[in-house]
C-alpha cells in the first residue's frame, strides 16, 4: 500500500481545460466516451508522460487529435491510462470506457440506487467513470451529455446549467445536454439519471438573478421534501446576508438517493444527499432529523463557495473546505435556531468523537501530512476540530477582522485550489499579525489539556489564574509544543453578583490567550472571593482542568451570564460523581447534586426549554470512559451513571412530572426550535422519571407511545420502553416494527434502538435483526443503524468482557471488506477506544483486530485502519 505525503506535493505534468462526456446509462454496461483537451502545465515536468487514473475500468480504444492511437503509444489497464510520448503542445484525448453501474457495490463512481443511477467522486471516484487526472488541482470546464431509456430515466441531471434536451432518433432513448461554466475538479463532477419527483420553486438572489431550486426524492414522497427546499432557500439568503455570498448558476438541485456511504455531497450545482438527510414528515422523522437536514443542506450549499469555487490543492487540505465549512453550516444554525443550545450540542458530539478520536491509535492532525488511504480520513478531527480551529481565528482576531479576512479570501482564492497556508495568509494580512504560531492547531494532533490555578489574596484585593497547557504524545508525534489558546473568562462574585475588578492583559470581551506553555493572569481591586468562569462558549477545543469545590460550579450554574458554562458547570459536578461512582461502585450516590438540579428546575421558568433539557442530561458514557482515561470498565460506567439517573428520577419525581404536564403536546406539529425544545424536555423528564420509577416510567411511556401524533415523541417513548425489559417493551417495540414496516428510515431509527440496549441479549438480538427481511449489508444506512449502533452506541455490550461483541463487529467488517470497504473501514473504527479498556477487554480487542489483519484480501481502507489501531 502506498503512502502518500504532503511534501512530496508536485503540480500536475498536464492541465485539461475541457472534459466533454457523452455517457450512455445502462444497468449493466455504461459506455463513456470522453474528450478531454489537455496542455501542458508550465509548472510541471516537460515531456513527461501523461498518466490518467483510473479504477477497474473497461478500456475501449483511444485517440489522439481525433486519430486512433497507435497500440504501442499507450497502455492502458483497469488502473491506469499511459500516454507514452504525449504532443508537446495542447491535444485532444478521446477515450472510451466501459462500466457496470449495477454491479458497483463499493458506491463509489457511478451506481445505481433503488435503480436510480447517480454518481459519488469524492474523494477518487470519478477514475471509476473514466480515465482523467483525478486530483483536486486539476479544474476543467464540464459538458456532460446524459443518454438513457426514457422510461428507466426520465429525469436526466449533471453539473452547471441545462443546454439541451431530446430524444435519440428511432429509438426509446432520450438525452440532456448540461453546461457546467465553472472550473472544477473531478470530484465535484456528477450525474443522476432516474424515475425521481420534482418539488421546486424559484429563489431570486441579492443581485436579482432568479435560480430554479429544486428537491428530487422517490415518486410519492415529495410532501417530505418542502423542509428541505425550505432550508436551501433560508441557507442560500444567509450565506447572502452574512458572507455576501451569491449563487452562480441558474439552477441548483438535490437529488436523494437510499444508498450512500456519506451525508451528503457537493457536487456543483447538482447536490447528491443520503435521503435519510432529505426525507422529512411529521410522523416519519424526528426535531434531530429535521435539524439535521437542515445542518447537512446548509452544510452543501454553503461548499459552493467553500469547496467548489474556491477547492483544495491536494487531500491534505481537506480541512480547507470541511472546517471552514462545519463552521459556516454551525453558525447558520445557531443563528436560526438557540445559539446557547446549538453550542452545547456541538461540544457534545465533538468530546463524543473528536476527543475520543484524539485520545485513541487513530489520532491525526486536523491537516494530516500522511496517508494511505484518504476516504479514512473524513473524521471528527478534519470536520469538527476544524471548525473550532475557525472559531479560535475568529475568537482571536474578532468579528470585524475576521469577516475581513473571509472576504479577503473569497475574492483571492476563487477560482483557484488554495491551501491551508493560502487561508491564512489572508487573515495575517487583514490583522496585520503573524499566525505561524496558530497554524500548530492544524499540525499537532491530540486534545489539550489546560490547568488552572487560583490564587485569591483577600488582604491585597488580588486575584491570579496560573495557567498550564500541556498535550499528551499521539501516533507519530511524541513531542507537543504549546499551543495558542484562546480563553473566554470572567469572573462571578460567590453570591452571583457581579465582581468589579481589572487586569492588565484582559481584552475587553474577556479574552486572554495562553501561548506559552505557562502563564498567568493577575486582577486587581477584587473585593471578594472570585468563581472564575474559564473557557466561555468553549473557546477553545481542550480539556481544563481547575479545582473548584462543586460548591462554586454550583454557583456558576446559577449565576454565570454564560450559558455554555452554566451548562458546563452542572456536566463538571456530573462527571466527578459519576467517575468517583464508577471506581468505587461501593459509594452511594449523595443528594446535593439531585438537589442542585431541583432547585436549577425550580428556576427553570426562567430558562430555553431546550436548555433546560440540556441540563437534565447526564454526560454520556463515552465521555465518562475519557476522563477515566484507562483500564475501563465499561459496566462499572454505565451502572454508575444508571445509578446516578435512577438517583436523579428518584428525588426530581414530582418536579418532573409537573414539567411535563407545563410543556403538554402540541396539537399540530412544528419543527421550529421552540417546539422541539418544548418536545426534548418532556422526553428528557420521561427518561429521569423511568429511571426512578420504572413502572411509573412504563405506564407513562406506553401512553405517550400511543397518543404521540409525531415521531419524536413516539420514538422518544421508544426509546424509555427500550431500557425496561419486560413485555410491554417487546410488543411495544414488535407494533412499531410492524406500523413502519415499509419506511426504511424509521426501521433504521428501531435498528438503532434495539442495538443499544445495555443488556447481555442485546448481541443475539443484533444477530436475529440481521437478518430481519429489511436488513441489508448493501445499504449504508441498514448496517450504520444496526451494526454501527451497536458498537458506537452500546458500550457494555461491544466491550463484552467475552469479546463477543467484538467478533460481531468483525464479522461485519469482513463481511463488507470486498463490496463496500469504505463502510467496512467506518465500521472498523468502532475499536478505536480499544487501548483505554480494562486488561481482559483489550486482550479480546486485540485478537479481534489481530483476526481481521490477518485476513486475506483486505482492502486498503480496512487496511490502513486495522494496522493504525494496532500500532
Ligand atoms: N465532501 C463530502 C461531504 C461533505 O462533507 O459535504
Ligand atoms: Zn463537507
Amino acid at each position: 500500500q502506498t503512502i502518500t505525503r504532503l511534501e512530496d506535493y508536485r503540480p500536475p505534468d498536464y492541465l485539461i481545460d475541457t472534459v466533454e462526456l457523452d455517457i450512455r446509462l445502462d444497468p449493466a454496461a455504461t459506455r463513456i466516451r470522453s474528450v478531454l483537451k489537455i496542455r501542458p502545465n508550465p509548472a510541471g515536468r516537460s515531456g513527461a508522460p501523461l498518466v490518467l487514473d483510473g479504477d477497474e475500468l473497461l478500456f475501449h480504444g483511444l485517440a489522439v487529435d481525433g486519430e486512433p492511437a497507435p497500440p504501442d503509444s499507450y497502455e492502458a489497464t483497469p488502473e491506469a491510462l499511459t500516454l507514452r510520448e504525449p504532443p508537446a503542445g495542447p491535444f485532444a484525448l478521446t477515450v472510451d470506457t466501459e462500466v457496470n453501474p449495477s454491479a458497483n457495490t463499493k458506491l463509489m463512481g457511478l451506481y445505481r440506487s433503488n435503480g436510480v443511477y447517480c454518481t459519488q467522486c469524492e474523494a477518487d471516484g470519478f477514475r471509476r467513470i473514466s480515465y482523467l487526472l483525478d486530483r483536486p488541482d486539476v479544474l476543467s470546464v464540464y459538458t456532460t451529455r446524459i443518454e438513457a431509456e426514457r422510461e428507466e430515466a426520465p429525469v436526466l441531471l449533471g453539473n452547471g446549467n441545462l443546454r439541451e434536451t431530446g430524444e435519440v432518433e428511432g429509438t426509446t432513448r432520450h438525452f440532456a445536454v448540461w453546461h457546467d461554466p465553472h472550473p472544477k475538479p473531478a470530484y465535484l463532477f456528477a450525474v443522476v439519471g432516474g424515475d425521481l419527483a420534482r418539488t421546486a420553486k424559484t429563489f431570486r438572489t441579492m443581485s436579482g438573478r432568479e435560480v430554479e431550486i429544486a428537491v428530487y426524492v422517490e415518486p410519492g414522497k415529495e410532501d417530505r421534501s418542502h423542509y428541505a427546499l425550505d432550508a436551501l432557500e433560508r441557507s442560500m439568503r444567509w450565506d447572502e446576508r452574512v458572507f455576501g455570498r451569491e449563487y452562480d448558476l441558474d439552477v441548483f438541485n438535490v437529488v436523494a438517493v437510499s444508498d450512500f456511504n456519506m451525508g451528503a455531497m457537493e457536487n456543483k450545482g447538482l447536490n447528491i444527499f443520503n435521503d435519510k438527510y432529505v426525507l422529512a414528515s411529521p410522523d416519519t422523522a424526528t426535531d434531530a432529523d429535521y435539524a439535521n437536514i437542515e445542518a447537512v443542506i446548509a452544510h452543501e450549499y454553503f461548499h459552493n463557495w467553500t469547496g467548489n469555487r474556491i477547492t483544495c490543492r491536494d487531500w491534505f487540505q481537506l480541512c480547507l473546505k470541511e472546517g471552514l465549512t462545519v463552521f459556516r453550516d454551525q453558525e447558520f444554525s445557531s443563528d436560526e435556531r438557540s445559539r446557547a443550545v446549538h453550542r452545547i450540542a456541538e461540544v457534545r458530539t465533538l468530546r463524543a468523537r473528536q476527543f475520543a478520536e484524539d485520545a485513541g491509535p487513530l489520532a491525526h492532525p486536523v491537516r494530516p501530512t500522511r496517508y494511505r488511504e484518504i476516504n479514512n480520513f473524513y473524521t471528527a478531527t478534519v470536520y469538527e476540530k476544524g471548525a473550532e480551529i475557525v472559531r479560535m481565528l475568529k475568537t482571536l482576531l474578532g468579528d470585524a477582522t475576521f469577516a475581513r479576512g473571509m472576504e479577503r479570501y473569497f475574492e483571492r482564492c476563487d477560482g483557484t485550489a488554495a491551501t491551508v497556508e493560502d487561508f491564512l495568509d489572508c487573515f495575517a494580512e487583514v490583522s496585520g499579525r503573524d499566525l505561524g504560531h496558530f497554524k500548530r492547531w492544524y499540525e499537532q494532533a491530540g486534545t489539550p489539556t489546560v490547568t488552572v490555578g487560583t490564587a485569591y489574596d483577600p488582604q491585597a484585593g488580588t486575584y491570579r489564574l496560573d495557567f498550564r497547557q500541556e498535550t499528551a504524545p499521539t501516533p507519530g508525534q511524541p513531542d507537543k509544543a504549546p499551543l495558542v489558546i484562546p480563553v473566554l473568562l470572567g469572573l462571578v462574585a460567590e453570591d452571583g453578583g457581579r465582581l468589579d475588578c481589572v487586569s492588565n492583559n484582559l481584552r475587553e470581551d474577556g479574552l486572554f490567550v495562553l501561548e506559552s506553555a505557562t502563564d498567568s493572569l493577575s486582577f486587581e481591586g477584587v473585593r471578594s472571593r472570585p468563581v472564575p468562569s474559564l473557557f466561555r462558549g468553549f473557546s477553545a477545543p481542550v480539556r481544563v482542568e481547575l479545582d473548584l469545590p462543586d460548591s462554586d460550579l454550583l454557583t456558576l450554574l446559577r449565576h454565570d451570564t454564560d450559558p455554555f458554562n452554566r451548562w458546563q458547570s452542572a456536566q463538571t459536578v456530573a462527571l466527578r460523581l459519576l467517575t468517583a461512582l464508577a471506581r468505587d461502585p461501593s459509594q452511594a450516590p449523595r443528594d446535593e447534586f439531585p438537589d442542585a438540579i431541583g432547585a436549577f428546575l425550580d428556576r427553570s421558568g426562567r430558562h430555553d426549554p431546550a436548555f433546560t433539557a440540556m441540563v437534565l442530561a447526564l454526560p454520556g458514557e463515552t465521555e465518562i470512559a475519557q476522563e477515566i482515561g484507562r483500564d475501563v470498565d465499561p459496566d462499572a460506567v454505565h451502572a454508575a451513571r444508571d445509578r446516578m439517573k435512577a438517583a436523579l428520577g428518584h428525588r426530581l419525581g414530582e418536579r418532573l412530572r409537573s414539567l411535563r404536564d407545563a410543556f403538554p403536546p402540541e396539537d399540530r406539529y412544528s419543527p421550529d426550535a421552540a417546539s422541539a425544545g418544548r418536545r426534548a424536555l418532556r422526553n428528557a423528564a420521561l427518561d429521569l422519571i423511568a429511571a426512578g420509577d420504572p413502572a411509573g416510567g412504563e405506564r407513562l411511556a406506553a401512553e405517550q407511545f400511543e397518543r404521540a401524533t409525531n415521531m419524536t415523541d413516539r420514538l422518544a417513548a421508544l426509546v424509555t420502553l427500550s431500557l425496561i425489559p419486560g413485555e410491554v417493551r417487546e410488543t411495544t417495540l414488535a407494533r412499531f416494527g410492524e406500523l413502519y414496516a415499509a419506511e426504511p428510515l424509521v426501521l433504521d431509527k428501531w435498528f438503532a434502538l434495539q442495538a443499544a440496549i445495555p443488556e447481555e441479549g442485546t448481541l443475539a438480538r443484533v444477530r436475529e435483526l440481521m437478518n430481519h427481511p429489511a436488513f441489508a449489508f448493501s445499504n449504508p444506512n441498514r448496517v450504520r443503524s444496526l451494526i454501527g449502533s451497536f458498537a458506537m452506541a452500546n458500550p457494555t455490550q461491544f466491550h463484552r468482557e467475552d469479546g463477543a461483541g467484538y467478533a460481531l463487529l468483525a464479522e461485519a467488517v469482513l463481511a463488507l471488506n470486498g463490496t463496500n470497504p469504505q463502510i467496512a473501514a467506518r465500521l472498523l473504527t468502532g475499536f478505536g477506544t480499544w487501548r483505554s479498556m480494562n486488561a481482559p477487554r483489550r486482550a479480546q480487542a486485540q485478537a479481534a483486530l489481530e483476526r481481521i489483519a490477518g485476513a486475506p484480501n483486505l482492502s486498503p481502507d480496512v487496511l490502513d485502519i486495522v494496522q493504525r489501531s494496532l500500532a
